[in-house]
């Protein structure tokens, strides 16, 4: 038997993009991903878009039930920018209502709620503006999350600025995965640099608002491991971790930017541009947790060829197939449940142990149907080995002392996915698309037994 924590979170994580529907209705104003669906569906896997997505917007009070059924203590989700602010300064009240009823239906089922901010959801009236490209875009930031902590900090006790904040930074600015898909490292810089000020900014407002609880950021994270021992191999995984990794988590718990980042960004013509100020917002308004989303591990080598100076991050490293590895073939990701083992030490050992939790971590598979059981229920026991396997290694960084206070699986209920739609399916319940009816799997069963056991 493997015993957790006291008090330790078991809860799924989800986000209001890709599960909220009613995406235009409600006084909520579009989104860069209500945009890109209406203007490029065929990109959008069988054009499935996010208009309707899975309506927890009709079917929050039934799904606060289900999280309870299925002994979750705790959940992650998000609040809509756009929802909240349609235009960014005027609070719709219709918003206010939905998310103070859906929070409060939570903490009537013993389910405590874990807001995030932002979850790739830039409003579209701020995309006009440039986004996180433009400087005032901070502000704007800063002004929403003081907003959403006066209307709901009597009911949130657990706020994020970010999920993984290098996400809308690469899939929009280096690789088109996310609108407004442009190929510019300088742009994704600043961008980046804009993120972690508005990161900065709404964690002032919240310290100085003396408010109730805490904050901290989602951060996807694994350490970076070389191909080899050699100079080369060892340098490009160096630039990955300072790219990667510290990037965003070096200044949220340490308030630091690494000298190593600075130099490497100048040597390359792509420091961003800076202001007075900057430093101390920087330096102070530390978070005071830290959620990490893991799924596969990040292998790196040195890269063949490599210009000077760069034009992507491909010329400080090249991604490393290792030839030994397990793959989730849905997803296409390596399964490498060892690294949370390696996650959590590094935790310990150079981010002073700040307190942290497992805010991510699922296997999406395809076509689930095939594990449907005369009785209905998936039998998804994959999901169950996968999350077993990871929760070893966790263990086994917690009991070397890690302060891990928390696993939370992607996710709750089947949910869309960007460009993926409801290919990969990743919930305890599964998602009937023509219905919106949930059921729940084998996995769902399982995770409740843990929860009550604090173990397995
Ligand atoms: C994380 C995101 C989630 C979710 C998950 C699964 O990076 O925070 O929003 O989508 O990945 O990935 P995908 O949906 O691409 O399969």
């Amino acid at each position: 038997m493997k015993n957790f924590p006291e008090n330790f979170l078991w809860g799924a994580a989800m986000s209001a993009p890709q599960t909220e529907g009613q995406s235009l209705n409600f006084g909520k104003t579009a989104t860069t991903w209500d945009y890109w669906f209406q203007i490029a569906p065929e990109k959008f896997h069988q054009n499935q878009g996010p208009a309707i997505t899975s309506g927890v917007y009709d079917h929050y009070l039934a799904d606060c039930q289900r999280m309870q059924e299925i002994g979750l203590n705790s959940l992650r989700t998000s609040i809509s920018w756009a929802r909240l602010l349609p235009d960014g300064k005027t609070v719709n009240q219709a918003a206010v209502d939905f998310y103070r009823q859906y929070f409060s239906a939570m903490l009537d089922h013993g389910v405590e709620p874990i807001i995030n901010l932002f979850h790739f959801d830039m409003p579209m009236w701020l995309m006009e503006q440039g986004g996180w490209e433009n400087r005032a875009s901070i502000e704007a930031f800063a002004f929403y999350a003081q907003t959403a902590f006066e209307l709901f900090g009597d009911l949130i006790k657990k706020w994020t600025t970010f999920n993984e904040p290098l996400v809308h930074v690469e899939c929009g600015y280096l690789y088109q995965y996310h609108y407004p898909a442009v190929v510019d490292f300088q742009r994704a810089i600043q961008v980046g640099y804009h993120t972690l000020l508005a990161h900065k900014a709404a964690v002032k407002v919240f310290k100085a608002a003396e408010q109730a609880g805490e904050i901290g950021i989602i951060l996807n994270i694994s350490p970076t491991y070389s191909k080899s021992e050699a100079q080369a191999d060892l340098s490009s995984a160096f630039h990955s971790d300072l790219l990667n990794t510290r990037s965003f988590l070096d200044p949220a718990v340490l308030g630091t930017i690494p000298d190593e980042l600075i130099t490497l960004l100048r040597e390359n013509q792509l420091l961003p541009e800076v202001e007075a100020g900057d430093h101390e917002l920087i330096k102070e308004n530390l978070v005071d947790f830290i959620g990490l989303n893991y799924y596969q591990p990040r292998r790196v080598q040195a890269p063949e060829e490599a210009r000077m100076p760069a034009q992507m991050p491909s010329d400080f490293y090249a991604a490393y197939d290792w030839p030994d590895k397990k793959i989730n073939p849905y997803r296409g990701w390596e399964i490498y449940p060892e690294a949370l083992y390696d996650v959590a030490i590094m935790m310990k050992e150079a981010y002073n142990n700040i307190p942290w939790y497992v805010s991510e971590n699922g296997m999406g598979v395809a076509e689930e149907e095939r594990f449907m059981k005369d009785s209905g229920e998936i039998e998804d026991d994959y999901r169950i080995e996968f999350m077993k396997e990871h929760l070893n290694y966790l263990h086994k960084g917690i009991l070397e002392g890690s302060n891990c206070f928390g696993y939370h699986a992607w996710t709750f209920v089947d949910c869309w996915s960007w460009l993926n739609g409801y290919r990969n399916r990743y919930g305890f319940y599964r998602l009937d698309l023509k219905t919106l009816e949930r059921s729940v799997k084998k996995s769902g069963r399982w995770i409740k037994a843990v929860s009550e056991n604090n173990g397995f």
